[in-house]
């Protein structure tokens, strides 16, 4: 049993995607345990990104993060992780096959539409970077306040 962080961006949920990509999740098996809609700080964005810091699209991609409300949320499920980066499609749309949501609703690679952890280590630092101690509590991810995820 895993649990991940996935967040509609803001290109998504300016699109009124939300339901359409929740649905897929839940239609796979998955099962959403924890959501809220924010608008991210430019800090948060730059610790999410960290691993980009030293890209030329660095900049562009705090600025986009930040443009708009996202909808995050923490799912939980078998193989979770690997399932959703395969459901999610390949970073450049132009390249994610059909049938996954970059390759159903994406064309760009600066807004491609969806975030999704890429592993455990990933998930554990994303989701303490966007959930509250109490949040990740509520949503079962930890099970005391001394716990790792
Ligand atoms: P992913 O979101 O599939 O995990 P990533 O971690 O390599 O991909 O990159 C994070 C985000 O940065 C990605 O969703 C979109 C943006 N990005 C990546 N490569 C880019 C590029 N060459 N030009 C513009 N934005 C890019
Ligand atoms: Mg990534």
């Amino acid at each position: 049993m895993q649990h991940t962080f996935l967040m509609v961006k803001p290109d998504g949920v300016r699109r009124q995607l939300i339901g359409n990509i929740v649905r897929r999740f839940e239609n796979r098996g998955f099962v959403l345990v924890g959501a809220k809609m924010m608008t991210i700080s430019r800090e948060q964005a730059e610790r999410h990104y960290g691993q980009h810091k030293e890209k030329p699209f660095f900049g562009e991609l705090v600025d986009f993060i930040t443009s708009g409300p996202v909808f995050a949320m923490i799912w939980r499920g078998d193989n979770l992780i690997e399932v959703s980066r395969i459901m999610m499609g390949k970073t450049n749309p132009l390249e994610a096959a059909p049938g996954t949501i970059r390759g159903d609703f994406a064309t760009y690679v600066g807004e491609n539409v969806i975030h999704g952890s890429d592993s455990p280590e990933s998930a554990e630092r994303e989701l303490e970077n966007f959930f509250s101690t109490d949040e990740l509590l509520a949503a079962g991810v930890l099970s005391s306040a001394t716990d790792r995820i």
